[in-house]
């Protein structure tokens, strides 16, 4: 029985523990995942996580290591390389990165120099806190200029993107973001850095996902190293890997380990290995088409009821609200969403004026309810639900309303149904 598997020792051993797992699993199951970056693994991936391997120490990679007993270790690592290989058309990959900060971490080191300069999307329009802020080592170890978005389309202009790297003539360009609700062209971004003589690198830890299942642009040919996390829209194990082109290998493997890890995590690897075989199977084509389709379908909805979505819809798997015309700021809007159990994060939106602890944004997404089953249908209903909440953050007998719905909707879609609960 999965369920017993799950949680027997645990609640003999560790009732507080045991009480954690059993109360996430039911805020899950009471609520609606909307957090642009999670996502929900298959039963499969998690009894990988939860396996032997996490006992075993695996310095090296597969055929070279530098303790004994690895042979079954090797071969887990391998199938991940190769299936990872083969679902995004990389030369080589290295499946090693324990997060997507220590892959990007793994890659700078790479490709580049300490104090290196560095063009990537700007944080607060969208990009990531590797991608150079100032409290991250991204920002420490390296010169960043940055790009962002028009301030009338409030997306990235291509020429704009050219006319700086011109100025500042950086040794990589990142292509890469963690709230951008539009595609990157990687296509334009590799002449740009053709013409300035850079590198060209992309995160893709977000789209992912997309890439595999060829529902967003391809930046495997265009880039010479691509890192990704494995959890967001892949719907992996919380890891992360790094993808390139042959000539890099050598440097990337060195910069993993023994640069910045030591003993990787088989465990993870594993269910990464089980995840990535998943992607490839045509249903997660499908899941791919979906998750794009309910995030279209939501932001229609919101549109509909009056909602300033950012940019006036979406291309990928996310949209950015503004919520300035309900008049509060993204910390009451995440806490107001999260109490009727919509599971959203406030966000900082280009060109915002107030402060990243309490933005004037939002940011929603549909990987984890498109998992869960739901469709464009209940994206619709989610629309006016949402707009419903946010302008009404005071008045408790809507907001009854909004969370009634809600549980209801979440009764439909039950999450891991194969969960029994034994209380
Ligand atoms: N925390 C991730 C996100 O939410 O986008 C990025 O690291």
């Amino acid at each position: 029985m999965y369920h017993q598997w799950f949680t027997s020792d645990i609640e003999q051993t560790d009732k507080e523990i045991y009480d954690v797992l059993i109360n996430e699993l039911n805020r899950g199951r009471n609520g609606l995942e909307m957090i642009a970056s999670e996502n929900y693994v298959s039963k499969a991936v998690m009894q990988a996580m939860g396996s032997v391997l996490t006992n075993k120490y695996s310095e090296g990679y597969p055929g070279k290591r530098y303790y004994g007993g690895n042979e079954f270790i090797d071969v887990a690592e391998q199938l991940a390389i190769d299936r990872a290989k083969k679902l995004f058309g990389a030369d080589f990959v290295n499946v090693q990165s324990h997060s997507g900060s220590t892959a990007n971490m793994e890659a700078y080191f790479a490709l580049l120099e300490l104090g290196d300069s560095i063009l990537s999307m700007s944080l607060d329009q969208g990009g990531h806190l590797t991608h150079g802020h100032k409290v991250n080592f991204s920002g420490k170890f390296y010169k960043f200029h940055f790009y962002g978005v028009d301030r009338k389309t409030k997306m990235i202009d291509m020429e704009e993107v050219r006319r700086i790297a011109k100025e500042v003539k950086p040794k990589l360009i990142l292509a890469g973001f963690s709230a951008y609700p539009r595609e990157l062209d990687f296509k334009y971004f590799k002449e740009i850095a053709d013409e300035v003589d850079a590198y060209l690198m992309a995160d893709i830890a977000h789209i992912a996902g997309l890439v595999a299942a060829k529902e967003h642009p391809d930046p495997i040919p265009h880039c010479d190293i691509v890192t990704t996390t494995t959890h967001k829209t892949l719907r992996g194990p919380r890891g992360a890997m790094i993808m390139g082109k042959e000539e890099y290998e050598t440097a990337v493997n060195r910069a993993v380990f023994p640069g910045m890890q030591g003993g990787p995590l088989d465990h993870i690897i594993a269910a990464k290995a089980v995840s990535f075989k998943e992607a490839l199977q045509p249903d997660f084509r499908e899941y791919a088409k979906s998750i794009k389709k309910n995030a279209k379908a939501l932001a229609e909805s919101l549109v509909e009821h009056g909602a300033d979505v950012i940019t006036g819809g979406t291309d990928n798997h996310l949209l950015l609200l503004d919520i300035t015309k309900y008049g509060i700021g993204g910390k009451q809007a995440e806490k107001v969403l999260d109490k009727v159990g919509i599971f959203t994060n406030k966000n900082m939106i280009p060109f915002d004026t107030r402060s990243p602890f309490d933005p004037s944004g939002i940011r929603i997404g549909t990987p984890a309810l498109t998992t869960r089953g739901l469709g464009t249908s209940e994206m619709k209903e989610i629309g006016e639900l949402i707009v419903r909440t946010l302008a009404n953050p005071d008045d408790e007998a809507i907001l009854e309303t909004v969370k009634q719905s809600v549980n209801e909707m979440s009764e439909q879609f039950p999450l891991y149904p194969g969960f029994t609960l034994l209380r």
